[in-house]
């Protein structure tokens, strides 16, 4: 009863674009995924849609900076941006965080912007449900624009490409530029390609990329389009807010913005199918009592029968599965 009082008031604070209370919100459903229903049932009536932007790429490639650049640019044309930075290789819970708010100072205490950080790996029903949610939340607080930066692309916890509806590979001039195409599976995934950091080079995997994309055919009859930016100074970032726009626009005079968005959510549904499942299942058969047997039996007769016990006990499970 209490929580639900507290998420009423925190959701009438929220509709008057209160920040604190997005954070709190976005906290709420972080820690307590069974609750984000009693959330967005508030949402119900709201039709406003996001455009959401990946980015992605190698730790250190500049991702963050990038992404302050450009949000820097779509605040001063009057749009508001929500960001989600995504990053399983920081070593310290919260690291991240502090991080992307340094190379972000300049826009982060912006009225229309906001910065959420998922620094470590555990989180309650994975990561890409946090960045799933704490986007629908963006959605619903009305940010015109969604920016997800996440590292990697296919070996991250999630695939952006199933989140957002423009994704952006960023590389860096110098070492291993064929292994950094490689990691990033270039052809397949990017709906365009930026080389960061031009001001250390670059021109020639630009060239590269280019000739990749000039021996791939495009069903979608988008090509995408190569960037150089340096991410300290801002020059190019125009360039690739335009490229970003193109896309869009291709998006939604192909119509395929919509299947892009069912997209999104059909990776959403069978996430929470499976995860469901899971707990249906661990509820069923992981409970205490059945731990304590086994750990009795398996301390009773010896370590070594704690895979043999754990068999037998499951021996004579039948799984029963009703479609409905
Ligand atoms: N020389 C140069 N350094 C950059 C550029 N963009 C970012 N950096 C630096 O590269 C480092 C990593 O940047 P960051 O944005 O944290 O990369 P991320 O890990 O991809 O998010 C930082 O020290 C940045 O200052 C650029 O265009 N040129
Ligand atoms: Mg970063």
């Amino acid at each position: 009863m209490k929580i639900t009082q507290d998420i009423d008031t925190l959701i009438n604070r929220f509709k008057k674009k209160d920040k604190v209370a997005l954070a709190k919100l976005i906290s709420l459903i972080e820690n307590e995924p069974d609750k984000a229903h009693e959330v967005f049932k508030h949402f119900e009536g709201i039709s406003h849609d996001s455009y959401i932007i990946g980015i992605t790429g190698s730790p250190g490639v500049g991702k963050s900076t990038l992404t302050g650049k450009i949000s820097k640019k779509l605040l001063e044309e009057g749009k508001s941006v929500g960001i989600i930075c995504v990053d399983p290789t920081s070593p310290f819970s919260g690291g991240a965080f502090l991080g992307d708010r340094v190379r972000m100072t300049d826009i982060s205490l912006h009225p229309n912007v906001f910065l959420r950080s998922l620094a470590s790996r555990g989180y309650k029903g994975g990561i890409s449900r946090a960045v799933f949610d704490i986007s629908l939340l963006y959605e619903a607080y009305g940010m015109d624009v969604i920016i997800i930066e996440t590292v990697g692309v296919g070996q991250a916890e999630f695939d952006i490409y199933n989140l957002a509806y423009t994704v952006v590979v960023v590389l860096v001039p110098g070492y291993g530029d064929a292994i950094q195409m490689q990691k990033a599976g270039i052809i397949e995934i990017g709906d365009m390609y930026n080389i960061n950091k031009k001001d250390l080079g670059g021109e020639d995997i630009a060239v590269q990329i280019e000739m990749m994309l000039d021996d791939t055919t495009f069903q979608s009859g988008w090509r995408p389009p190569v960037s150089m930016t340096d991410a300290i100074s801002g020059e190019g970032v125009e360039e690739l807010i335009q490229n970003m726009w193109d896309h869009k626009e291709h998006l939604e005079l192909s119509e395929s913005i919509n299947e892009k968005k069912k997209n999104r959510f059909s990776y959403k549904i069978k996430e929470l199918i499976s995860s469901k499942i899971e707990k249906l299942i661990s509820e069923s058969f992981i409970n205490e009592t059945k731990i304590k047997e086994i750990v009795d039996y398996a301390v009773d007769e010896g370590k070594f029968k704690i895979y043999r016990t754990i068999h037998k006990k499951f021996e004579d499970v039948n799984f029963e599965i009703t479609k409905k």
